[in-house]
C-alpha cells in the first residue's frame, strides 16, 4: 500500500489521510481503531525496527510489568493465554507484534523512521512530516503517539565520562555485559531498579545501590495464576469481568491515594506495615521509608525488592554521590565503592514531550515554545495553535492508578470521534478552541491542587519549574466521563469557523 521513491530524499514519499508516530500501545491502537472505523490511508511512522515502544526498549532482567495483564491489554485483545496474572516484558512485546499483525497493520509501518520535524502548511491546512533519513510524509491529520518514557534521563554527575567499565541506562541493556562474579553499582531506586535489584543481585559480586530518595512500596500477587483461578478465567464472559473488577478496584483502592488528607493514610499505613515485616533491620528499614506522603512518586509495586536489599552482597548506599572515577562511585562522605558496570536506573525526561521533534503549528508557532513553562493539552491530546494534529498519552493523561492503555483507547476513541468529523466538515482543519482549553485548564490545576503531587516532593511527574505535567488527577472513569462529549463542543474549525467556539464552562 505504501510507495516510496527512494533516493529522492527530498520529496515527498507519501501523500495520506493520517500520519501516526509511535508504534507502541498509542500508535498500535490508533492504527486498530482508523481500520476498524474504515480509514486505511495512514502510516505509522516508528523510530524503532519494530513495534512495542517502551516493551521493545526496556529489557533489563526482571523488566516487568505491575499492572495486571487484564487491565495492561487492550479492550478488544486479550492476552491469548489466561496463565499470567501479570505480563513480563518479553509477552508484552510478543502481544503488541501479534496485535499490529493480526490487526492488519504491518503493511502501514514504516520502521526505522525517526520524525525530526513536525509542520502544518497553513495554505493546505495539512500537516508535513521529515523524517531522520529525508523523507517527507504529508497527512491531513498527525498524530503523536511517543508515550512518556522513551527518553533515557543519565544525570551529568562529575567524572561520568571517566568511568573505565561499562556504563548504561536501563532502557538501553546491554546483553553482551556478563554481570556474574562482578562488582555492579545501580543508581537508582525506583521501579526499574527494584525490578532489576533482585536479578542482577543473584548473578553478581557485589551490587552497590545507590538511592537518593526512597520510594513507597507496596507488594505485588505473584506472577501465575492458581490452578482454580485459571480454570475460572476459562469460563465465557471472566475475561471482561476480571477486568472490569479490575477497573473498579483501581479506581475505589488507587486513585484516592493521589488525594491529600486521609484517603492516602490506609495505603501508606499497609504500605509502612508491610515494609515493617519485610525489612527486619531497623537501619535499613529507617533507610528506605519515604518522608514524604504515599503518591508522592509512583508506588513501586513489588515483593522481592525489599527481601533483596538484606541480601549478603547487596548494600544499600543513602550518602549522595559526589562523583563517578575510573573504577568506582564515590560518596560525599569520601567513600569509594568499586564498580565494573554501572548501570543508571535513573529514568526519563518524561516531561520533555514531543523532544527532540520540532513542531510547528498554525502561523509558524513553535510547539516547544508554547510549552516553556511546561506542557500542556487539552485531556492530553489536542493543543490550541496546532490543528488537525493529537497526542495520545500528551500532558496529563498518565494515570497512575489505572490501565494507562485504557486511557490511550478513551483517546483514540475521542481523536476518531474529530476525524469524522473533520471529514463532515469537509475542509476546514479542526482545532481545541480557547475557551474549552482554558475551563479544562482551570479544572486541571485546581484538581492537581488537592493531590499529593502538588507537594514539593521531586519526581518525573513534573516539570523543571515544579509544575504537574504528566499524570491525571483523576480516575480512568473521570477521563471516559469526560471525553463522553462530542467534539464540537470543545473543538473550532479553523478558516472556515463554522462552529464557532462554545461557551464550555459546562464541560468542566
Ligand atoms: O525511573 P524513576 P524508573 N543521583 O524516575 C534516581 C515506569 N515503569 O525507570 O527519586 C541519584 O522512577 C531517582 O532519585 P529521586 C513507571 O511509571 C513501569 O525506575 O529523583 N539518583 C530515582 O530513584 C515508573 O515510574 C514499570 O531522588 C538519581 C531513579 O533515579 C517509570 O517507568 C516498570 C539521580 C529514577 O526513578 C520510571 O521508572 C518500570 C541522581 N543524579 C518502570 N537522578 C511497570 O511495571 C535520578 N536518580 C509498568
Amino acid at each position: 500500500m505504501l510507495t516510496e521513491q527512494r533516493g529522492l530524499v527530498t520529496e515527498v514519499v507519501l501523500d495520506l489521510k493520517v500520519a501516526i508516530v509511535g508504534a507502541g500501545f498509542g500508535g498500535i491502537g490508533m492504527g486498530v481503531a482508523l481500520k476498524q472505523a474504515g480509514y486505511h490511508d495512514f502510516v505509522i511512522l516508528e523510530k524503532g525496527d519494530r513495534v512495542g515502544g517502551v516493551w521493545r526498549e526496556n529489557t533489563y532482567p526482571g523488566c516487568d510489568c505491575d499492572v495486571p495483564s487484564h487491565l495492561y491489554s487492550f479492550s478488544f485483545a486479550p492476552y491469548r493465554s489466561a496463565r499470567q496474572r501479570y505480563p513480563g516484558q518479553e509477552r508484552i512485546l510478543d502481544y503488541l507484534i501479534g496485535v499490529a499483525d493480526e490487526y492488519g497493520l504491518t503493511p502501514h509501518l514504516r520502521l526505522n523512521s525517526a520524525l525530526t520535524t513536525a509542520t502544518y502548511l497553513d495554505d493546505l491546512g495539512r500537516w508535513e512530516l521529515t523524517t531522520a533519513d529525508g523523507a517527507i510524509i504529508r497527512a491531513d491529520i498527525a498524530i503523536f503517539a511517543l508515550g512518556q518514557l522513551h527518553r533515557p534521563y543519565i544525570p551529568d554527575i562529575p567524572g561520568r565520562n571517566d568511568f573505565a567499565g561499562t556504563a548504561f541506562h536501563t532502557a538501553r541493556w546491554d546483553h553482551h555485559v556478563d554481570a556474574r562474579g562482578r562488582e555492579v553499582a545501580v543508581i537508582g531506586t525506583g521501579s526499574s531498579a527494584a525490578q532489576l535489584l533482585p536479578k542482577i543481585a543473584s548473578i553478581a559480586r557485589r551490587v552497590h545501590l545507590y538511592q537518593r530518595t526512597p520510594h513507597w512500596l507496596l507488594p505485588k500477587p505473584s506472577r501465575e495464576f492458581g490452578p482454580l483461578s485459571r480454570l475460572a478465567m476459562q469460563v465465557p464472559g471472566a475475561h471482561q469481568a476480571y477486568r472490569t473488577a479490575l477497573h473498579r478496584g483501581a479506581d475505589a483502592v488507587l486513585a484516592p491515594i493521589m488525594h491529600r488528607g486521609w484517603s492516602a493514610l490506609p495505603a501508606q499505613w499497609f504500605a509502612r506495615a508491610y515494609l515493617h515485616r519485610r525489612v527486619a533491620d531497623p537501619r535499613l528499614r529507617a533507610a528506605v521509608t519515604p518522608d514524604y506522603p504515599i503518591g508522592g512518586k509512583r508506588i513501586i509495586f513489588d515483593s522481592t525488592y525489599y527481601p533483596t536489599l538484606a541480601r549478603h552482597n547487596v548494600r544499600l548506599v543513602t550518602d549522595p554521590i559526589q562523583r563517578i572515577v575510573a573504577d568506582g562511585v564515590e560518596t560525599v562522605d569520601g567513600a569509594h565503592r568499586p564498580a565494573a558496570i554501572l548501570v543508571y536506573a535513573t529514568g526519563f525526561r518524561a516531561a520533555e514531550f514531543m523532544a527532540p521533534i520540532t513542531v510547528r503549528g498554525r502561523d509558524g508557532r513553535l510547539l516547544h515554545e508554547q510549552w516553556r513553562d511546561g506542557a500542556e493539552a487539552f485531556m492530553g491530546l489536542a493543543v490550541p495553535g496546532f490543528p488537525n494534529a493529537f497526542l495520545i498519552a500528551g500532558p496529563n493523561s498518565f494515570t497512575p492508578a489505572g490501565s494507562n492503555p485504557t486511557m490511550k483507547e478513551y483517546q483514540i476513541d475521542y481523536i476518531l470521534e474529530c476525524l469524522r468529523w473533520h471529514e463532515q466538515l469537509g475542509g476546514p482543519a479542526v482545532e481545541v478552541g480557547p475557551v474549552a482549553m482554558a475551563n479544562y485548564q482551570r479544572w486541571l490545576r485546581r484538581a492537581i491542587a488537592k493531590t499529593v503531587w502538588s507537594g514539593p516532593v521531586h519526581s518525573w511527574y513534573k516539570h523543571v519549574n515544579g509544575r504537574v505535567v504528566n499524570p491525571w488527577p483523576g480516575t480512568t472513569r473521570d477521563f471516559a466521563r469526560m471525553l463522553a462529549h462530542h467534539p464540537v463542543e470543545a473543538f473550532t474549525a479553523v478558516a472556515r469557523d463554522r462552529n464557532p467556539v462554545p461557551e464550555a464552562a459546562s464541560l468542566f
